[in-house]
């Protein structure tokens, strides 16, 4: 790291970590919209990721921890017994600071200490269709192996965060406190929305009344939260779990959907080009379900069709709100980055809507192979 006084300030909050000393240098980790992440170097390896988390969106970061530490004693126990000879890449383990607390309070924020996972690689943008059979299969067996965990042991950290019905009502009053400017921009993109929101009303019904089951999901399946191996490209285990928490599996699969049936970043302005890549689906289902359709309910299995129209939905809801509430909630680059990614979002949001019954043929065919 160039800056030597963000180094110190680094190492002041390691040095109330049960780490060695003799940290070489932090490198800041550029990805994630919300927390500050760095990566930690003994030498010259990166052995641990430090992370400020965010406090005005997570402002309650003893549930977080302690969430955290349940989320990863469960998936420890799962990896000893699914992957024997490799389960310390399969779960992330959590440093708790020198006073016992799973995060350290300084003035700068709180900060909390993970270890690495060795020789792991990630992905912005989804370069084959085996990339997305990976990352399906890792969140198939995530919801799966975390199904041992009682549901109410886990607190939620977001108030209703992917309730679409509640997402659209804010995304409204953001619209209506906005000045002209941004609601010219924004109003095309309200109908559309509108108009998709309506359309997923069964689904939105088949959550309030409990047809769908819930479940301890991932709640933020995007590609770039999947590692693999960095030799073989092999799946390894998901990261970020901070929203981890009851919800339906459409969530996860609709994440997974957007992030990687597109190859395209979620703030590409190429909006002719953004559209669901078939191969790219059929591979993500295919290691998806293998991983976990014998855990799901029929209706479930149904609702994966919209899954990805759903996420994508509420993602460009999420963003456009934010964009007319002035940019406050998600780091962004330049004033009209979240307009953007909604503009994004939406769009193929449009796209994975005109394919629901062709998403659906792909889905069926995946099951019955
Ligand atoms: C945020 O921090 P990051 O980039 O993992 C967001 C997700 C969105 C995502 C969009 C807590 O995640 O809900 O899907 O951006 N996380 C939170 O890429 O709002
Ligand atoms: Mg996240």
């Amino acid at each position: 790291m160039q800056n030597p006084f963000l180094l110190k300030k680094l190492q002041d909050i390691l040095s109330h970590f049960p780490i060695p000393q003799s940290i070489s240098h932090c490198a800041p980790i550029h990805v994630g919209h919300i927390n500050d992440s760095y990566w930690v170097y003994l030498e010259q390896q990166a052995v641990y990721v430090l992370q400020r988390i965010n406090e005005g969106v997570f402002p309650d970061p003893e549930s977080l921890g302690t969430n955290l530490q349940q989320l990863s004693a469960c998936m420890k126990a799962w990896s000893e017994r699914q992957y024997p000879l490799d389960h310390k890449r399969r779960y992330l383990q959590m440093i708790r600071s020198n006073s016992g607390k799973n995060y350290h309070q300084a003035p700068s924020g709180n900060w909390r200490l993970m270890v690495a996972i060795q020789d792991s690689i990630s992905f912005d943008v989804v370069e084959n269709a085996d990339q997305a059979y990976e990352a399906g299969r890792l969140f198939g067996e995530f919801w799966v192996a975390l199904s041992a965990l009682p549901r109410e042991q886990i607190v939620p950290t977001i108030h209703r965060f992917h309730d679409l019905s509640w997402r659209w009502e804010q995304l409204q009053e953001a619209f209506s406190a906005a000045d002209d400017a941004k609601k010219m921009q924004a109003e095309p993109w309200m109908k559309d929305a509108e108009g998709l929101w309506r359309h997923l009303a069964p689904t939105i019904e088949a959550m309030e009344s409990g047809a769908l089951p819930q479940r301890i999901v991932h709640n933020d399946a995007k590609l770039s939260n999947a590692l693999f191996d960095k030799n073989t490209h092999k799946g390894l285990c998901v990261i970020d779990l901070d929203t981890v928490m009851p919800g339906y599996v459409l969530y996860d699969f609709g994440d997974m959907v957007r992030s990687m049936c597109c190859p395209l970043a979620e703030d590409s302005t190429a909006l002719d080009e953004l559209s669901c890549d078939m191969q790219t689906f059929e591979a993500l289902a295919k290691g998806y379900l293998e991983a976990c359709a014998t855990e799901l309910t029929a209706i479930e299995i149904q609702s994966l069709a919209q899954a990805g129209t759903y996420m994508s939905l509420i993602m460009g809801m999420r963003f456009l709100a934010d964009y007319l509430n002035g940019n406050r909630y998600y780091k962004t680059a330049y004033p009209d980055h979240n307009l953007d990614r909604a503009r994004n979002q939406i769009t193929l949001a449009l796209d994975l809507h005109s394919r629901e019954k062709q998403l659906h043929s792909t889905l069926q065919g995946v099951i019955q192979k």
